[in-house]
């Protein structure tokens, strides 16, 4: 169907350098800065875009790994803003590949153009706000400049891979893959001894498969997950004519004042008796997927309803792992459900009966080193020959401080952001003006359906970018007060749910020395409140109507 491949938009690397002037910088070709690119150049302006890859995809472009599904219906994973590949694509399954969603990405880019104002494989490493004529700076790793009045950050949540630092890593003598980045040939473990470390989304959906090539599979385990059977099923016509029906409904709802993952009616709402519970958590376990985390309004707040749903999940492991010490391994008991996020997999938990598969409980046998043949704990030496490190992401704020970005009086995004990051609405960030992210943190970005958060994003900054052209200002920024109201009421409604009582990677604690911020905003009405500021000429935001020195 569609026509990506990497040749398609590789670039050489003898192509000259740039040294431009434009609207508008986007950096980041994913859902996200395709959009942008899209809308943007609807508008009229003159853009450039950056991206690190040989090609269109963002986080689809490198995370390859055996087993790579996405974890959202794929009727669902995307665009709303193209009624043509809407009714035109079809999705061979209900929770599509990676390689299906990167020629989903693909033919869309194809269709309307989206990869020409794009550099690849030139990455953004500096960006600097200059006072005195109020225009960005964005120099690339290659010596590309451009001069653009504004940065459009579609640099996504999970596009940082995570190492960690474990003694002897460098020293294994077999390949060492991180499910991140994950190499394009096809990778062949058949008849090896491999070694998983991490039991995440990726590790859990990657781990059945490496268990059915490898000659051995040995998973290092720190912290148990709940995970969901997917239940996936190739989708026919009628799945795709049903969702066309339901569609205008369902695009409504985005935008109403209770749309959110914590719904308003989460404090208030009562605890089901716990037999009703079981049994509707026994009905969604059977249909599949990630529909627990909505089976109660109060899932997400309430021990009395949430103890349940844990309850639940440790019994279905316990009776699909025959060996009760892996079973006991690999339940978690000391976080709620669905405050990390809820992984779904095909055959994760039945792989552990498997002869050739062994978990290794680190909570008892902390990983001591990994030397040239193997990885050795605190108790036991286990050889290997190839080495997958499943080990997440820097999430969220990681691509954005990676670069170094300078805003009003040279203060960098760091040194704004020591404490954790500081946005309004995830939007914006005071003290740098007409520099946009798309699903920055403190909005609903990682949380929910990814595509069409950054859709809001950008049709919201493009909004924005048109009051000012209209009204010819210049620059616009969030007010400090408006950005510390919303930083505040971020980690306000945060702390009204569980989600803070698991070390997960929303609050940065999976990165050595990130402080530890709950970083998306999961309270309801969030687009609904966006659209408020904007009616109310963008309240909490300020606008000059021309550059300082100018
Ligand atoms: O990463 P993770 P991921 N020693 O951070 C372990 C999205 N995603 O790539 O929990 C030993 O969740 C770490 O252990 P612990 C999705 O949003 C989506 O799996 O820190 N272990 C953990 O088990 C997801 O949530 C899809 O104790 C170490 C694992 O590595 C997000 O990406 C598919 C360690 C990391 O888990 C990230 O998922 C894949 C160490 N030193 C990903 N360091 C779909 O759409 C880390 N770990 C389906």
């Amino acid at each position: 169907m569609s026509t990506l491949s990497p040749e398609t938009a590789h670039q050489p690397a003898d192509r000259p350098l740039l040294d431009a002037e434009v609207d508008a910088v986007v950096v980041g070709a994913g859902f996200g800065g395709l959009y942008a690119v899209h809308r943007l150049r609807e508008r009229g302006l003159s853009i450039v875009g950056f991206e690190a890859a040989p090609d269109v995809g963002g986080t689809w472009y490198w995370n390859r790994y055996p087993g790579v599904r996405c974890d959202v219906p794929s009727l669902l994973y995307s665009y709303t803003w193209t009624d043509d590949v809407r009714r035109e694509w079809r999705w061979s399954e209900k929770y599509a590949t990676q390689a299906e969603i990167l020629r989903y990405i693909g033919f869309v880019a194809d269709r309307y153009g989206l990869r020409e104002p794009f550099r690849f494989e030139t990455r953004i490493v500096e960006a600097a706000f200059d006072e005195a004529d109020g225009m960005w700076t964005v120099r690339s790793d290659r010596g590309d400049r451009v001069r653009a009045r504004f940065c459009i950050m579609a640099t996504g949540c999970l596009s940082v891979p995570n190492t960690p630092t474990i003694p002897g890593l460098e020293s294994f003598g077999g390949p060492v893959y991180h499910t991140g980045r994950w190499p394009h040939e096809p990778v062949d473990f058949s008849g090896l001894r491999v070694g998983v470390i991490g039991t995440g989304s990726s590790g859990i959906q990657a781990i059945p498969l490496i268990a059915e090539a490898a000659k051995r599979l040995t998973v290092f385990q720190r912290t148990p997950n709940y995970s969901m059977p997917s239940r996936n099923r190739p989708l026919t016509e009628a799945d795709h004519v049903e969702f066309e029906a339901a569609w205008e409904t369902y695009l409504l709802s985005l935008d109403g004042p209770t749309f959110g993952r914590v719904p308003p009616t989460a404090h208030t709402a009562p605890v089901p008796p716990r037999e009703e519970q079981w049994q509707r958590y026994e009905a969604l376990w059977q249909e599949g997927g990630g529909a627990i985390l909505y089976a109660y309004p109060n899932i997400l707040t309430n021990h009395g309803v949430n103890d349940v749903a844990c309850e639940f999940v440790r019994q279905k492991i316990r009776e699909t792992v025959a060996d009760p010490k892996t079973a006991a391994a690999l339940s978690p008991t000391d976080y709620p459900l669905g405050v990390k996020r809820i992984c779904i997999d095909s055959r994760y938990f039945e792989t552990f009966n498997r002869p050739n598969v062994e978990l290794v409980n680190l909570r008892e046998e902390p990983i001591a080193r990994v030397t040239a043949d193997g990885v050795e704990t605190d108790a036991r030496r286990f050889e290997l020959d190839a080495l997958v490190l499943a080990t997440g992401f820097d999430a969220v704020t990681g691509a954005l401080l990676a670069m170094d970005i300078r805003g009003r009086d040279g203060v960098t995004l760091k040194q704004a952001w020591a404490e954790g990051p500081r946005t309004y609405l995830g939007l914006g960030v005071a003290g740098f003006p007409n520099l946009f992210m798309v699903t920055g943190p403190g909005s609903p970005s990682v949380i929910g359906n990814v595509i069409h958060n950054c859709e809001h994003h950008v049709d919201w900054l493009v909004a924005c970018i048109d009051h000012m052209r209209d009204r010819n200002l210049h620059t616009v920024e969030p007010d400090p007060a408006a950005e510390e109201g919303w930083v505040h009421h971020v980690g306000e409604v945060a702390g009204r749910t569980l989600f803070p009582e698991a070390n997960s990677w929303y609050l940065g604690v999976n990165i050595p020395g990130k402080p530890r911020v709950f970083m998306p905003y999961v309270g309801e009405g969030y687009r609904h409140r966006c659209a408020e500021v904007a009616a109310d000429g963008y309240r909490g935001f300020r606008f000059d109507d021309a550059p300082a020195a100018a």
